[in-house]
């Protein structure tokens, strides 16, 4: 079999979701750096993110973050982005920015703003139903920072609580993703704060609720691809947020700080059956461009994903498997490592071609001009960010 042969089938199914928060000014608490030609609204977002799949043909869906990307009309918003090739993807919630939720959202001491923040999960749930969204991605800010400021106990019956209301309300093809987050902005607990209080919260409600990996969100050395390994084994292995960091939650590029990790990733989604589409493992960037030019980042961004895809499944399996019954403990891992030692990038730049695609998304991007003519289309108005 050629290496055509053994990556062409797998990248063709990959499908990356892009994040419309992406398109906006992002930062850190010192500083957000507006940019040239920035989207100014959800609108604009869409239309960026169009760019990414025009020039890699693999990121037909941009997901949504309610209330950065509200509209009066979320059909004409979906109608919008079909118009420009693309589709609505996850709606994600927002209960981290109200000031009600200072001591938390749904697992807030008050039952007021328990309520408050359920119903907002549930008007997500309604616009996914405008939107055709699949996904609802659920990420808690919930937590405390100091021993003994609330019960951990009783916060996890309000966060079983909300979660069963909201998986109630789901539609018959619709789920929720639920993401864990070890630390930030809660420094003492967060409510949901590892895959196995995720995973424990979700295989208490049923097949609509699953879990998403932040690959940001773990204790530094944390091994992802066993997390990964193990989710996809008990079938609840919902999807990914792909970035990369070298400390924090740093939502760098995806392969951009440890091009090993994501290979080592995708090889476990490949192993234990994630690439096939029927499997649902959604596949989404969560990234913040604080000092890089956003579209053309994205592009990159998908590109280090297919990469690490394609190395993985260049992963001999037969031969690995071998030395691993054999207990050749060398030999299976050269097997690994050839794989990843692997130079995929010209077999990717023909697998382009042959579709009709540019061999170098991120030069052809460049060459379309399309950032100097948003540059000028966008010169007024304010641009989109995060109103934090
Ligand atoms: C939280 C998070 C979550 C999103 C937000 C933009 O850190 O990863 O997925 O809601 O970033
Ligand atoms: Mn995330």
């Amino acid at each position: 079999m050629t290496a055509a042969e053994r990556v062409g089938p797998g990248l063709h199914d990959l499908r990356i979701e892009l994040p419309s928060w992406a398109f906006g000014n992002s930062g850190t608490r010192f500083k957000v750096f507006p940019q040239p030609g920035v989207a100014r609204n959800p609108y604009e977002k869409v239309a960026d993110a169009a760019q990414v799949n025009r020039f890699t043909g693999t990121a037909p869906t941009v997901a949504l973050h309610i209330p950065w990307d509200r509209v009066d009309d979320y059909g004409a918003l979906a109608r919008h982005a079909a118009e420009l090739g693309v589709g609505i993807g996850a709606i994600n919630s927002n209960v981290f920015q109200d000031p009600d939720y200072m001591l938390g959202s749904v697992t807030n001491p008050s039952k007021r703003v328990r309520r408050k923040a359920i119903d907002h999960l549930l008007e997500c749930v309604d616009i996914m139903d405008v939107t055709g969204s699949r996904d609802l991605k659920l990420w808690f800010s919930d937590g405390t920072n100091y021993p003994g400021q609330d019960d951990i106990a009783t916060r996890q019956d309000r966060m079983a609580e909300a979660l069963a209301e909201v998986y109630d309300r789901l539609g018959s093809d619709q789920r929720f993703l639920l993401e864990y987050k070890l630390f930030e902005p809660a420094f003492y607990t967060m409510d949901v704060p590892d895959w196995g209080t995720a995973y424990a919260h979700c295989i208490g409600l049923g097949p609509k609720a699953q879990v998403v990996i932040d690959t940001g969100h773990h204790a530094p050395g944390t091994n992802i691809e066993f997390i990964v390994a193990v989710l996809l084994r008990a079938g609840k292995l919902g999807g990914f947020d792909f970035n990369s960091r070298f400390y924090a939650d740093d939502d760098l590029m995806v392969g951009a700080a440890d091009p090993f990790q994501i290979f080592r990733i995708m090889w476990e989604v490949r192993r234990g059956g994630g690439l096939d589409p029927a499997t649902g493992v959604a596949f989404m960037l969560d990234q913040c461009h604080n000092i890089e030019p956003k579209v053309a980042a994205q592009i990159r961004s998908v590109m280090n994903v297919q990469e690490a895809t394609a190395k993985a499944l260049l992963v001999d399996v037969d031969a690995l498997g071998k030395a691993q019954d054999d207990g050749d403990v060398l030999g299976a891992h050269a097997v690994f490592m050839d794989a990843f030692a692997t130079d995929v990038r010209p077999l990717l730049g023909e697998l382009r071609a042959a579709d009709g695609l540019d061999p170098d998304p991120v030069a052809a991007y460049h060459r379309s001009g399309y950032h100097a003519a948003v540059c000028a289309d966008r010169a007024d108005g304010a641009q989109a960010g995060w109103g934090a």
